[in-house]
């Protein structure tokens, strides 16, 4: 029998057993370290486990969507659609864990508590629901869209009905036949899955703060000579998707929307809509940094959405007026088609917010009687899951406080005070704006190679400088200001959450951070301290 005051002692922890957790085990065993995954949930798949909202699959084509750190497994791999569904994915991941026997390495319903560095041994102790650990390199690979965001509306604790959340989505099938149901919130997860919600229910009502722009996915079962092709020449194709923009493939045109004749744009934004789903956005260079650029492709959208929904003034209320791509673009299959079906009703919160919910109705300029109530309203992103947990660094500094003013980490990697702690695709590094995926990789790879070296250099500890952050996020924030992202209310910098820092988070732009973080490793880590003397 264990031992409950028994401090397993390990030589890295890592929190999260997604797709980053996943893959950072098996390299950290390669190298020959006593590692384990601690993970909250009965299973792996992180942000695919827990999101399996009906029509919930990736926006990025899956032959890109997928791990690429071994030419078997990508070769032997067949996805069955261009975009997977979340129930393939999982598949696709527990495929990867039992491959690489890492199955062994996970505890899984051991939520982290709190996790201490400790000074005098320079060691990390976590705290779980379960047990308390000993490490000394602490690898969090928590997600950036991990923590969902409940807003408190009034009287929702009196609602009797079911009440779904789209981040934490029942096991069970939920079918909604003959049900009236509400969804608040109109982001990605909300085009997703409103239009198979509206297939089934009785009256859907649509609760919308802001509209969203969105692009037809044009999903449908995978291009074999397409996959043939790219199967053909893999790695070339991952290789040269970190040199492209937003490190996925075709996004980034050279050609600028100000130099190009209307009548020539509008065809080619028209072949884009067709066909590029998320790639519409870097369809022309111009886009996501001149704002009379983004207009014409922004008015593109809106004239494709009054084109699509019938009833005019449901049409205004979807048409978005900031610029496109401000907010994270959507992909879909028939969102803005679902509008022109009877049993769909769109309530505009700006003009009629939600007064209070009741045990069965939601109220606002008037009462929705529902029998299920979802809620589809996002994250607390890039930092929540991070800030959830109790991390104490040097000098007793908590990283909640530190980061009470915005967050700020070296290359999204590594953060002052807090010796020895990775973030895989932490705030400050491409992540949400690039194919996760490869960014997973890109981090996974930069931290295995760095704790190798130190092991080969014989260092004990690292951790960032706090001028090498400081100028990190100045750079961040001055690339941001060159382009639409930063004057838009979006999770990309807190603004869906009322009391968090607002700060843009994302590195923009793929090329230049890979050379940047492999510039670091050359000139011998530098913005990193080894084993800093108090
Ligand atoms: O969340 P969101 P999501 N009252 O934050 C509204 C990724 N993802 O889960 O815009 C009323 O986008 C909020 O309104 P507003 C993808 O990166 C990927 O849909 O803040 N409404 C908004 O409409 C995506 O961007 C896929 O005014 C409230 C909605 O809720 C990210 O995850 C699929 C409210 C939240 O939208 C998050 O997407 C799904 C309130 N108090 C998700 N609070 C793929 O395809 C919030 N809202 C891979």
């Amino acid at each position: 029998m264990s031992n409950v005051n028994e401090v397993k002692e390990f030589d890295a922890v890592i929190i999260g057993a997604g797709f980053a957790g996943i893959y950072q085990l098996l390299k950290l065993r390669r190298l020959g370290l006593n590692v384990i995954i601690l993970e909250k949930a009965d299973q792996i798949g992180g942000t695919w486990h827990w999101n399996r909202y009906p029509g919930a699959r990736c926006d990025i084509p899956s032959l890109e969507y997928s791990y690429q750190f071994d030419e078997s497994l990508q070769q032997e791999w067949n996805w069955t659609e261009k975009y997977s569904a979340q129930p393939e994915i999982l598949e696709y991941l527990n495929h990867v864990a039992d491959r690489f026997e890492l199955r062994d390495g996970i505890q899984f319903e051991e939520e982290v508590q709190s996790a201490k560095f400790n000074e005098d041994n320079l060691k990390w102790n976590l705290s779980t629901n379960k047990a308390t650990y000993q490490t000394k390199f602490c690898i969090f690979a928590t997600g950036c869209l991990s923590v969902p965001n409940k807003p408190n509306f009034d009287g929702i604790e009196n609602f009797e009905g079911e009440l779904l959340q789209t981040s934490n989505w029942p096991h069970e099938e939920q079918d909604f036949t003959g049900r009236k149901v509400a969804i608040i919130g109109t982001g990605s997860s909300a085009i997703q899955s409103i239009p198979i919600i509206a297939e089934q229910a009785e009256e859907l009502y649509v609760f919308q703060r802001t509209p969203n722009y969105s692009i037809p996915s044009n999903n449908g079962p995978m291009d074999k000579s397409i996959e043939k092709e790219i199967k053909a020449r893999y790695s070339e194709f991952r290789q040269e998707n970190y040199l492209n923009g937003f490190g996925i493939a075709g996004i980034s045109d050279e050609s600028l929307i100000a130099e190009t004749e209307l009548e020539e744009v509008h065809q080619q934004l028209e072949e884009n809509w067709q066909s590029a789903g998320l790639g519409f956005f870097g369809g022309y260079a111009d886009i996501p940094i001149d704002k009379d650029a983004n207009e014409v492709a922004a008015d593109f959208v809106r004239n494709k959405i009054k084109e699509i929904v019938k009833n005019p003034d449901t049409a205004s209320l979807l048409c978005p007026d900031y610029h496109i791509g401000g907010k994270r673009l959507c992909v879909d299959t028939g969102y803005f088609e679902t509008f022109n079906r009877e049993n769909v009703h769109l309530i505009d919160l700006k003009a009629n917010p939600i007064q209070t919910i009741n045990s069965n109705s939601i109220e606002a300029h008037k009462s929705y009687e529902i029998d299920t109530l979802i809620l589809a309203t996002g994250f607390d992103a890039m930092t929540g899951a991070l800030t959830n947990i109790d991390i104490t660094g040097r000098e007793n500094i908590k990283l909640k406080d530190q980061w009470e003013e915005g967050a700020k980490s070296y290359l999204g990697i590594g953060i002052s005070n807090f010796p020895n702690l990775f973030t895989i695709t932490g705030p400050g590094s491409p992540s949400v704006l690039s194919n996760m995926m490869p960014s997973i990789e890109q981090h996974v790879n930069w931290i295995t190679d760095c704790i190798d070296w130190m092991i080969q250099n014989d260092k004990a500890v690292i951790e960032s400088s706090e001028t090498a952050e400081e100028e990190w996020m100045s750079l961040v924030n001055e690339i941001a200001d060159m382009t639409v992202f930063t004057d838009t209310k979006s999770w990309y910098n807190g603004s869906n959450i009322e009391e968090k820092a607002k700060a843009f988070l994302p590195f923009i732009g793929v090329p230049v951070y890979t050379e940047m973080i492999e510039e670091v490793v050359n000139e011998d880590y530098k913005g990193f301290i080894f084993d800093r003397m108090n």
